[in-house]
This record gives structure tokens, sequence and C-alpha cells, in this order.
């Protein structure tokens, strides 16, 4: 279909591009209608997005992690294909079908520890995280919950209490949900404490300032995603997972961001043997077709009566029918590796990076979840204006880079896994040209 290399065949946005970028901004509220790459797709095909003009775009953020096995990738497209032909909706809750019941086994076995489990499905990762608090809720009889700094977990409006940034999420949106309490998170490059230090400043926050009894859950991104990929120390979530087991507090990764192959194992808690009560599953798990879920111990997640949790959509047929092909994709195809050659290949490069550039304060991440932050070199100060540089530049060559980050001041590859070696390359030449320039 393509020859798979990145080509601009016009100046960005071309011609058709700008064409519908004028018709967008008639018709879409200002609020969403700012894409961060001025093209517009038409196709896309591994780490390559072919835009109406004809612009092959090389792909580093996978749709904010969602493409993780790769665009369009053929195996979940045919999948998804063949069962938009076969049956669409039903409603779950209706009348179920095999795919469902194959989403709910593969979440069961992949996901951390080997205790007994149940899932829920649900359309996006906003409402899996709303989700685990009301099961952490039902089953402790408790309400708080409590979050972390940089916190990011969605967008309606329990979600937004939990997210941490006020801009652009939660300015003007309030009244935001109560009962959500924000504790310090682990920082190594900025607050330079030990894991087990970091968690008991967290935990003393705690206890002091809520009371360990009254906290239903405690929901955590093993590593934050949107607050700036932010690995903690090690021994920041064991600590605060064995402070939850000793206090009845449900804990809740949130590995929408972090999961699904794309840290080099399926989920980030993997790395330190962390095994969550609760986890959020989403974006990865679809393969680009919208499809999320919460997997839990069951004697939590079975406290729950029965049609206490729903929904008319979770768990479509063709959502379901993609993520099997998802599932097996990772597994035939050796993406866990993948993902952990293509962050040896990243980190490689940026270590060489920060050897001549201090403004590269920090590199960071795990497997294809890595990320540069920009800073000051004399102050370290967040450096928002070179962040916004370097992902200006790669955008106006074709190279699809995100920023995130409290201060918007990293960047953050998030690459499909169907990346290829020289398309890697030539992705981070063009952000290391961008630093050059800037
Ligand atoms: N939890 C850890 O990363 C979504 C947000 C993009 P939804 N991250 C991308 C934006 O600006 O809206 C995310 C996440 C973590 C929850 C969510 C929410 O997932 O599927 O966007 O609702």
């Amino acid at each position: 279909m393509t020859d798979l290399g990145r080509r601009l065949v016009t100046a960005l946005p071309g011609p058709r591009s700008a064409e519908l970028g004028r018709r967008l901004s008639a018709a879409g509220a200002r609020a969403i209608a700012g894409p961060t790459a001025p093209s517009f797709i038409d196709h896309a095909e591994g780490a390559i997005l072919v835009d109406v003009d004809g612009n092959q775009l090389l792909d580093l953020g996978s749709g904010i992690a969602v493409a993780t096995v790769g665009n369009t990738h053929p195996a979940v497209a045919a999948a998804a294909g063949a069962q938009t032909a076969k049956l669409l909706h039903t409603c779950a809750m209706v009348a179920a079908y095999e795919p469902f019941v194959q989403v709910l086994e593969n979440l069961r076995r992949i996901t951390p520890g080997d205790h007994a489990k149940r899932s829920i499905l649900v359309n996006s990762g906003a409402e899996a995280v709303e989700n685990a608090v009301k099961v952490a809720r039902y089953h402790t009889g408790r309400q708080a919950v409590v979050v972390f700094e940089h916190a990011y977990h969605g967008r309606t409006n329990l979600t937004l209490a939990m997210t941490a940034k006020a801009m652009p999420y939660k300015a003007g949106f309030g009244p935001l949900a109560p009962e959500v309490y924000r504790l310090p998170n682990s920082y190594p490059y900025r607050d330079g404490l030990t894991g087990p230090a970091a968690a008991q400043r967290a935990i003393t926050k705690l206890d002091t300032e809520i009371g360990a009894d009254k906290v239903a859950a405690l929901v955590i991104e093993p590593i934050q995603g949107e607050g700036g990929f932010i690995v903690p120390a090690p021994g920041f979530l064991p600590a605060l997972q064995d402070f939850c087991q000793a206090h009845g507090i449900v804990f809740v990764a949130d590995e929408i961001q972090s999961g699904v192959a794309r840290t080099g194992k399926w989920f980030a808690s993997d790395w330190e043997s962390v095994v969550p009560d609760v986890i959020t599953v989403a974006k990865g798990i679809g393969g680009g077709l919208p499809l999320a879920a919460v997997t839990g111990r069951q004697e939590i997640m079975d406290s729950v009566h029965p049609g206490g949790l729903g929904g008319t959509y979770g768990g479509n047929p063709v959502s379901c029918v993609a993520s099997v092909a998802v599932v097996e994709a990772i597994e035939r195809e050796g993406l866990l590796d993948k993902a952990l050659a293509i962050g040896q290949t990243i980190t490689r490069r940026w270590t060489g990076f920060q050897e001549h550039d201090p403004r590269i304060g920090d590199v960071r991440g795990r497997g294809a979840m890595q990320a540069l932050e920009l800073v000051d070199p004399k102050t370290k100060a967040p450096n928002e204006a070179l962040a916004r540089a370097v992902a200006g530049h790669a955008l106006s060559q074709g190279v699809v880079v995100l920023v995130c980050g409290t201060f918007h001041n990293v960047i953050r590859l998030l690459p499909p896994l169907a990346i290829t070696a020289a398309q890697l390359e030539d992705g981070l030449d063009v952000i290391a040209q961008g630093l050059a320039r800037n």
C-alpha cells in the first residue's frame, strides 16, 4: 500500500488538509478543534499515517497510546471488518456473544496476579476509572479516594476531580466531585527521594489529613502519562500497595496509558511485581476500537449486586473481536520484546543527546514509553518553549510527536510497536534536529 517511509509531498498542512481544517473550525467547538497535527489522515499502516494530500507522516504517538500493535493492524482490521458484517450490537446486558467472553478471559490472563479475578467492559478510560471507584466504595463502604500530584484519570466529573491539572482540564468546570484527596507522588528527577521515602511522605499525609479508615481506594498510574511520563522511584509502588493491604484500601492501578505491552511487559505494574487489587485498562486493548475494562479481585468486583454496573455499549462486539486480535498480535509478533528494543534505541540516542545538551534534564521511561524532560540548565525550571519548538519542528517535518507534563515541557514517545528500526531512527533524527535548531 505504501512504501512505509516518511515522505512529504507538500508543505504541511497540504491544501486538502488546510481546507478540512477550515471546515473543522467552522463546525467544531473550539474546545476540540485544535488537533496537534495539522494534517487530516486518510489511512494508516504500522507507524505511517497517510494524509489526504498524500503525505506520509511518521507516528510516534499511537493516537495517545492506542495503536500499540500498529495503526490499522491488518489482523485487527480484518477481525473488526468481518464482525461488522456479522453482528454490530446486542448490548451485552441484553444478549452476550463469544468475543465478549474472550476479552474477559484475556483480561484475567494478562493482568498481574494469579488470584481469582472478574472484569467489566466499558467504553472509555474515564468510564473505567469511574467504575473502579464505584466498586471500591461499594466494597469498602468508605468514600474517600486518594490520587497523586500530576495524575491524569479522565475528564468526566469524578475523574476530572481526580486529574491534577487545572488548565486545560478542570478550569471553569466545577463543582467537581467531592471526597477526592491528592498526595505527593514520587518524582525522582525533582524530589530526589527514594521510593520508600516518597511513599512514607504520601502515607503520612493520608494518615494525618484523611485517615486510612476513611479511604476506599488509592488510584495511581504506575507510570504517570499526561502528567509527564514520571516513573516513580523503585519501592514507591510496593510500599503504597503494602499500606493499602494493611488498611483495607483498594489499590487501583490506572494502566490506561501504561498498559497492554507498552512498557515491554503486559502492564507497568509488572516491572515491580505489584499486583493491584483493581486495574483499569483502555486504549491499547482495543487497538483503535473503543474498549475499556476494570479487572479486579473477585471478592472486590463481586461485592456489587447483579445489575449494579453496566451501560449500553460496553464490550461492543466489534471492539471485542478487535481486542482479541490485539492480544493475539502481541503474542504472535513478540511485541513485549519489541517494546523493550524500542526503549533501548530511544534511551541510547537520548542519553547521547543529554551529554551535549544540558537542557535535557531527564531521560526516563520504560520500553516504548519514553520521555525527555526539557529544562533551564541552570535552574531546572521547566522549558515549555523548547518542548513546543521541538514538537513543532517534528510536526513540520511530518513526525507526530506529543508533549505532556504539568508544565508542558516533556517530549513523550509512544510509537506503535510495529515501527521499524529505520523509521524509529528517522524520527529520532528529526527530534535531534529540532533540539539542535532551537
Ligand atoms: N487514565 C492514565 O492516560 C487518557 C487523554 C487525552 P479516556 N489519556 C489521554 C485528553 O486530553 O483527553 C487517560 C489516561 C489515564 C485515564 C485516561 C482517560 O481515558 O479514554 O480518554 O477517557
